[in-house]
């Protein structure tokens, strides 16, 4: 049997369960993730401006990372050229390209620098999101926006203004909204005496970032919080409360990034809620595995919990992007297996019988609600999405890896 008629029966499969298989595939056809161009290259960046540091870390040297924006471009276009639908490309700061001894500061930074990004995106129909790099610098040692140096938080407070600028640049370019998100690493290894005044400078730093004229329509302004990193494990100058509040009361974006909380507490509950409060929800979709590892997001439990939250609230309302730097793979395959993980994710959710099941639960027939998720398992859910990736004009099943084995012989393993 073809993938089409494979399709066709899983299609009257799932009409049995009530659900519209084609009204899914189109659905997902219009969910654009924003993929994070530092799994390329393991958060690195061309700006050089200092080795990765702010409590985050890669692991592993698997060969062939990207180490110019040519190579990392043709990286983005070989795996997107595996993943089906129309995306978007999620870049930091520190990923500005500097002509010959052009080179900046990160406070100096101008659209400019951004300029073959935008070609990029342009010709590829992509869109783009933008972060201001607040670490890897030898300015982040001692704390960013929450700095009790003045000249150090006007610096990092400089630096995310010209984010905002380059954002809102982009956005004209391109036709269409930025997402800037801003996370700060700041906080402390051992037990504060203070935790206030971190957190008031921190706010005051805000207030001066987007007290610039900037296009509200364009420039969608996001804040991430934190538990806890690494060497910062016992107090996080941005954490939740301190965000949530922030962004509500200034109508910007909260961007909850899922392995930024308590082990047992999850971001798929927290969609819905801020949703009551929010127009939209920024994410990042990561896998902490026992801390905040940013793992290559896999087709899990939660990937689908937070795909249904996303499906059942309206895929508008959440601007969905990963983040994740795995170095001990071939990098290309990290970020498809990702990728399609998250739009396998949201196919699923779009297989469910929601409406029926919400009725269940308000019927509190949970016997029977019970029964039909678990049942919903066994469905041909694998031949839905080999159709889409059909239809997408990209390999379904495994069978993308076959070229990126190919692109690895003929170019990953060239580059020194
Ligand atoms: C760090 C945050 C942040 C970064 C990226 C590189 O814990 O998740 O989003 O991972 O900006
Ligand atoms: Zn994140």
């Amino acid at each position: 049997m073809t993938i089409r008629e494979k399709y066709e029966v899983a299609k009257e499969a799932y009409k049995g369960m009530g659900v519209d298989t084609d009204a899914a595939l189109e659905a997902l056809k219009k969910i654009p993730v924003s993929m994070h161009c530092w799994q390329g290259d393991d958060v690195v960046g061309f700006d050089g401006a200092g080795a990765l540091s702010g409590g985050i870390q890669t692991t592993g040297n698997y060969p062939g990372k990207a180490a110019t924006p040519e190579e990392l471009m043709a990286d983005i276009d070989e795996a997107l050229s595996l993943i089906p639908g129309k995306h978007r490309i999620n870049l930091h700061a520190s990923y500005a390209i500097f002509e010959d001894g052009q080179a900046v500061d990160r406070d100096k930074i101008e659209p400019r620098h951004f300029a073959k990004w935008v070609e990029f995106a342009k010709e590829r129909g992509l869109g783009i999101d933008f972060n201001p790099t607040c670490f890897s610098h030898p300015k982040a040692e001692n704390g960013t926006l929450s700095s009790e140096i003045p000249e150090v938080r006007k610096f990092w407070i400089d630096h995310c203004k010209a984010c905002l600028r380059i954002s809102e640049y982009i956005a004209t370019e391109l036709d269409k909204p930025v997402t800037v998100n801003i996370w700060i690493p700041d906080g402390f290894k051992d037990i504060p005496a203070d935790r206030t005044a971190p957190r008031a400078r921190l706010k005051d730093s805000l207030d001066q970032i987007i007290s610039i004229d900037y296009d509200r329509s364009k420039v969608f302004v996001a804040v991430e919080s934190k538990v806890f990193g690494i060497g910062m494990e016992s107090y996080t100058v941005g954490s939740h409360e301190f965000y949530m509040n922030y962004a509500a009361k200034n109508d910007l974006l909260c961007l909850l990034d899922n392995g930024h909380y308590h082990p047992t507490e999850v971001v798929s509950d927290k969609i819905p809620s801020m949703l009551l409060f929010f127009d939209k929800v920024a994410l990042h979709v990561t896998r902490s595995v026992r801390w905040d590892s940013d793992h290559v997001v896999l087709f899990d439990d939660e990937t689908r919990e937070i795909a249904k939250e996303i499906v059942r609230n309206g895929a508008d309302r959440v601007l969905l992007a990963l983040d994740f730097f795995d170095a001990s793979i071939n990098r290309i395959s990290a970020w498809v297996v990702g990728m399609r993980n998250m739009q396998k994710a949201l196919l699923y959710a779009l297989l469910q019988p929601g409406k029926e099941m919400a009725v269940l639960q308000e019927e509190r027939n949970f016997t029977k609600l019970m029964m039909m998720s678990e049942e919903l398992k066994c469905y041909p859910f694998g031949d839905v999405w080999n159709y889409f990736c059909e239809l997408n004009g990209v390999p379904a099943k495994e069978d993308w890896f076959e070229e990126v084995l190919a692109y690895e012989r003929d170019v990953l393993s060239k580059r020194q």
